[in-house]
């Protein structure tokens, strides 16, 4: 299998907390490598694009609101099977319930609001992850 590509985003809870680092730490860790990364601001536009397949769903509306809330550090990783490792990495969707030892799990928590702030964002598949880093990069 070729080695794969997966758009990976700090969302702006992690910029904001500066926790940037400690989830990029994790990553290099873990053995990934960075192929490029940016700092962005991204338009509603953008993200109605990114979050399609959620829309209409009752988070939809603060989950875009929170990513326009400041910016998320965009970065394309690449390695062997770095889709499914990141999701690994990463935790489940609930900071509440995600294992300790993830990121979610360790770093995140709830925080009473309409949208889960989860501090990452990875794609769920290779199908995802092409059209999701088109969108970004
Ligand atoms: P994922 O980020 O783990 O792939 P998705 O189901 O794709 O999770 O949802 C996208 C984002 O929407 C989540 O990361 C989270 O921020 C938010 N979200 C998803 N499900 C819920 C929910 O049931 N309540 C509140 N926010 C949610
Ligand atoms: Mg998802």
């Amino acid at each position: 299998m070729p080695t794969e590509e997966t758009l990976v985003l700090v969302k702006p809870d992690g910029v904001a907390r500066g926790l940037t680092g400690e989830i990029l730490a994790r990553i290099e860790r873990k053995g990934y490598s960075l192929v490029d990364l940016r700092l962005v601001e991204p338009s509603r536009e953008r993200l109605e694009k990114h979050y399609a397949e959620h829309e209409g769903k009752p988070f939809y509306e603060p989950l875009l609101e929170f990513m326009m809330s400041g910016p998320s550090v965009a970065i394309r990783l690449t390695g062997d099977r770095v889709i499914e490792g990141f999701r690994s990495l990463a935790g489940t969707t609930d900071p509440t319930s995600a294992a300790p030892g993830t990121i979610r799990g360790d770093l995140g928590r709830d925080w009473g609001l309409k949208v889960q702030q989860n501090l990452v964002h990875g794609s769920d598949s290779q199908e995802s992850a092409e059209r999701e880093l088109s969108i970004w990069f």
